[in-house]
């Protein structure tokens, strides 16, 4: 199957047949890439002046909270962070009603995260090797486990000079999980509780968060499978949208400068079909619940 599945909608209020639904449910659980070619986030008014990468200060991204409507990371002030912060909040609401049309069945389960805004180019960013967004991953973060929940993430070109997004995509979960699993030890009894009471973490780490983040870090440090795993170099154009599982494709970022970015978050008990979450692979290769 191809990793890339294409729908071509010019709105971010489409609405979807149920065969199209039924083709964007199947395909994002079964690790492809829904990629929206004619879906720009189109910047109102004098939004434009926030493409520069002035707008964040020490920190990479701009974050909100469409929760909380809180907003950090930017350099900016008073009424410039206010039409800033209206700017990304535009983006996180269309974000989900896009995923609320096209992927009905999560309606009702899925949570909304962070969104981000990515205004620094990727290339020549420096960073330590765990940080490194430009080597192959799924996605696990030390300090916000899921506990047992998907991660699904909308994404959208917004550069104007005509820069892609350079991806590389890498194969199934299965095959990574099969190579990296059998050198990855268990969590040591009581760390959870332990890491939790450090505040390390903000919530507890399941033992799929430990593997999870075993994974992510096994595949960024393996030089090998970085070079010679399985992979397509995949250029995100302006003006373009896409949606994946981040926690069961893996990704790298190879260079592109100016992204928005929604998080979403799914329990795995709302897929159509289970048995094709990274939980419930890695479960099944080390015969116990991890959650
Ligand atoms: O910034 C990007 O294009 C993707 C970086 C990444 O790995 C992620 O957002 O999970
Ligand atoms: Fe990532």
């Amino acid at each position: 199957m191809p990793p890339i599945l294409d729908f071509p909608v010019s709105d971010w209020n489409a609405t979807f047949s149920a065969e199209t639904q039924q083709e964007a449910m199947n395909g994002i659980e079964t690790g492809n890439v829904l990629l929206f070619p004619q879906l720009p986030f189109v910047l109102e008014g004098n939004e434009k002046r926030f493409l520069t990468p002035d707008t964040v200060g020490k920190s990479k991204n701009v974050s909100y909270d469409l929760n909380t409507g809180v907003l950090r990371g930017t350099s900016l002030e008073g009424q410039d962070a206010e039409q800033l912060k209206g700017m990304i909040h535009r983006f996180a609401s269309a974000s989900r009603d896009l995923v609320f049309r096209l992927l009905p069945h999560y309606q009702q389960d899925i949570v909304c995260g962070r969104t981000s805004y990515r205004p620094v180019e990727i290339k020549g960013r420096a960073s330590s090797w765990r940080k490194d967004d430009t080597r192959l991953h799924v996605d696990a973060f030390p300090s916000a486990p899921v506990q047992d929940k998907r991660l699904l993430r909308v994404f959208s070109n917004v550069n104007p000079n005509g820069d892609a997004r350079v991806w590389r995509v890498g194969g199934a979960f299965e095959d990574i999980a099969k190579r990296f699993m059998p050198n990855i030890p268990g969590p040591m009894f009581g760390s959870s509780q332990l890491l939790q009471w450090l505040h390390i973490t903000k919530s507890r780490r399941s033992a799929y968060d430990h593997f999870m983040l075993q994974l992510h870090d096994s595949m960024k440090a393996d030089p090998d499978y970085q070079a010679k795993g399985e992979q397509i170099t995949f250029n995100f154009q302006p003006g373009t949208t896409w949606m994946v599982f981040t926690d069961q494709v893996p990704h790298a970022v190879m260079s592109g400068q100016y992204l928005l970015e929604q998080t979403f978050y799914l329990p795995v008990s709302a897929m159509a079909d289970p048995t094709r979450s990274p939980l419930q692979v890695l479960e099944r290769m080390t015969e116990r619940s991890l959650t």
